[in-house]
């Protein structure tokens, strides 16, 4: 007997090939595939800011981040659920992750206090007073439509003494079993856990293990890239990632610059979301193939050469320095959006010539090649 496939592709991840601990990989998901190592451009308040949807996709991002805080403020998750759910809402058709909450309410929202029912704050829009806990979180990102959900957690910054990051774990380990058991499991849409555990090894894999025992289709590394130097970061994630299965995706929350993804794909992690290149390209930051570039300054008043003239990117290869220079200094939003630009292709090449590097087996090659290239400097 033969059988029609399901119209809906069940969420699932496959692993390609490795390379050392660098995993190539693909997630499926009801919106389409995910190809790891994958960059997630970050659409806080459902847009990529300064960039078209299809601008985006054109780049090669396979998945976006929307965040449940941002948006369960404003316009609201019953409200996005009423217009067809975030993917339409923000015409995104491609799939779409959304952070929980927890991390953007102690990082921006006022009078917040966590008890182990939820976390209650102040919006920092106009005051209001809003629960959100691991069921209403798991709801708001169904309402959303999101295709990968994220458990609640506490998100504690370092260094930190071992007792709160202790208790930021543990509560967050609970908070995993509830959101597990609040998540609407619908078809192509999954629910990540997320280690917890600070800088603290023992703690990470305690964190990890429990995760696992809970069980879920994709396990995150939050917690990390909160005030730690960058070698502790990559000692945490080393001695994370093999407490992970291998047949589930990885996931290192908040991270980061272009050294950070490739020494982290280095030590197993598969996606990342950052507002680096977003962030930094509204305020005159290029990342380029030859290292950070600042536009603000004087020195590229008068220099008529592109930010990369070898670079497929329209921003990059055919505007001049000088006047990517103008532009910012005069606050044009074209000069925002071109530099996001730049910065948002440059990030999908990194992980693209990552991607391919560890399918040919050459990834420890590629990465001393691409370092040389930041070493190498601009000028
Ligand atoms: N938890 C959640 N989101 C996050 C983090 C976390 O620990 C981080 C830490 N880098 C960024 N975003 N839920």
């Amino acid at each position: 007997m033969t059988t029609l496939p399901d119209e809906i592709p069940a969420f699932g991840f496959e692993l390609h090939a490795t390379d050392g601990m660098a995993r190539r990989g693909t997630v499926t998901t009801a919106h389409g595939a995910i190809r790891t190592p994958a960059f997630m451009p970050v659409g806080t308040q459902a847009t990529v800011k300064t960039m078209y949807p299809e601008q985006v996709r054109a780049l090669g991002a396979d998945v976006v981040l929307g965040n449940t805080y941002h948006l369960m403020l404003r316009p609201g998750a019953e409200r996005v659920a009423s217009l067809g759910g975030l993917h339409t809402f923000m015409n995104w058709p491609h799939p779409i992750l959304t952070d929980s909450g927890g991390f953007q309410v102690m990082s921006l929202s006022k009078l917040r206090k966590v008890t182990e029912k939820a976390v209650t704050f102040q919006s920092h829009l106009d005051g209001r007073r809003y629960e959100l806990s691991p069921e209403r979180s798991l709801e708001i990102q169904g309402l959303l439509g999101s295709n990968i959900q994220m458990q609640l957690d506490e998100c504690v910054s370092l260094p930190n003494t071992r007792p709160e990051i202790d208790r930021a774990m543990r509560l967050s380990l609970r908070w995993a079993e509830r959101s597990k058991r609040a998540f609407f499991g619908k078809r192509g849409h999954g629910i990540f856990g997320i280690v917890q555990g600070g800088d603290l090894e023992d703690l990470r894999l305690e964190s990890a293990k429990g995760l696992v025992d809970i069980g879920f289709d994709g396990y995150a590394l939050g917690g990390l890239a909160v005030g730690e130097p960058q070698e502790v970061m990559l000692r945490v994630i080393q001695a994370t990632t093999p407490a992970l299965p291998a047949d589930r995706p990885r996931y290192l929350m908040g991270v980061g610059t272009p050294d950070d993804l490739i020494e982290s794909v280095a030590r197993g992690i598969d996606m990342f979301d950052c507002v680096m290149p977003t962030r930094a390209g509204r305020h005159g930051l290029a990342y380029t193939r030859r290292g950070k570039v600042n536009l603000r300054n004087a020195r590229h008043a008068d220099d008529p050469r592109p930010l990369d003239e070898e670079s497929d990117c329209p921003a990059a290869r055919d505007y001049s320095r000088a006047y990517l220079h103008h532009l910012v200094r005069t606050g044009e939003a074209l000069g925002a959006m071109l530099l996001t630009w730049v910065n948002l292709a440059y990030y999908q090449d990194l992980m693209a010539g990552i991607r391919r590097s560890i399918e040919e087996g050459r990834f420890e090659a590629h990465k001393a090649e691409v370092k040389a290239g930041w070493a190498a400097g601009d000028i």
